[in-house]
């Protein structure tokens, strides 16, 4: 006598496709789309999805939270300064005092709980998805992305024709970090010139981040390392702080395209 409810097998595989393809037809066209789940993605579609817009995160891993697992070389230990510890209160996060000003937390206990703060606001997630082009309207707008499953590029190249699908949203972030992706889509095109990022320098780094952190191009708002990709900032090695606040300002700054676009 089992335990479990009577169900069969081809219930649990209907379960699974329908409840993907409605989620997936519904967000086709969302208010917001995230390139990237890394810390700066997942705080902006925290964020966005609880202010109540339709946020979806595509990420081309199996596996969301990007660098976010890893604190630095081996170690899953995270640090972050002042006053970013207050994100990590908000979350529920521990962390000790490692100096004044300068916070540690486990790094697994950081990201799992990012994670579930953003599924908690009600942003989805396209898995093993990547970003292969954007969707350029009048003007050169982004309008939102053309995306692919990210496990053909280890498949043959006779195997791998695969076309993409566009998905459409209002404004798009790129998220994607050191790559910037997204950017370098206009950057083929002419469209927009990426510096670069600059050598290590903590001090510098992290205020700038968060301060150039914005729309570079109509439709499309940066966060993250892609930043300092596109600015030429320094980088600032294992170190969180600027990528939660980075995340943070990308979606006032998209909440405020939003606002523009349809005023309330
Ligand atoms: C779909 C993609 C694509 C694509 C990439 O690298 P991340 O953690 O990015 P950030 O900016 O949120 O955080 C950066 C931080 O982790 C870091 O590297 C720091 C602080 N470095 C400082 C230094 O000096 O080195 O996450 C980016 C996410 C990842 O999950 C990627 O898999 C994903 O974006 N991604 N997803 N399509 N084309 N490109």
């Amino acid at each position: 006598m089992s335990i479990f409810h009577p169900t069969s097998e081809k219930d649990v595989t209907r379960a699974i496709v329908s409840s993907f393809l409605r989620q997936f037809e519904e967000y086709a066209d969302s208010d917001v789309i995230i390139v990237g789940g890394g810390p700066s993605g997942l705080m902006a579609g925290r964020e966005l999805a609880h202010g109540g817009l339709r946020v979806l995160i595509v990420e081309r891993n199996n596996y969301l939270g990007g660098g976010f697992w890893i604190g630095g070389y081996f170690m899953n230990k995270l640090t972050l300064r002042a006053p970013a510890q207050q994100v990590l209160d908000e979350l529920g996060v521990p962390y000790e005092k490692a100096n004044e000003g300068l916070y540690v937390a486990d790094a697994p206990h950081a990201c799992s709980k990012l994670i579930a703060a953003t599924c908690d606001a009600g942003a989805k997630f396209a898995s093993l998805t990547m970003l292969e082009d954007v969707i350029l309207r009048e003007g050169n707008r982004v309008a939102g992305v053309v995306v692919n499953w990210s496990p053909i590029i280890y498949l043959p190249k006779e195997v791998a024709a695969l076309d993409p699908v566009p998905l459409e949203s209002k404004v798009v972030i790129d998220a994607t970090g050191h790559d910037a992706s997204v950017v370098k889509k206009l950057e083929q095109r002419g469209l927009i010139k990426t510096k670069g990022e600059g050598g290590l320098w903590i001090e510098k780094s992290e205020d700038a981040v968060v301060e150039h952190t914005g729309e570079v191009h109509p439709g499309l708002v940066i966060a993250g390392m892609a930043v300092a990709t596109v600015y030429g900032l320094p980088r600032m090695g294992p170190t969180f702080g600027s990528m939660l606040l980075s995340g943070k300002r990308a979606a006032e700054v998209t909440a405020q395209i939003l606002e523009k676009l349809a005023p309330i």
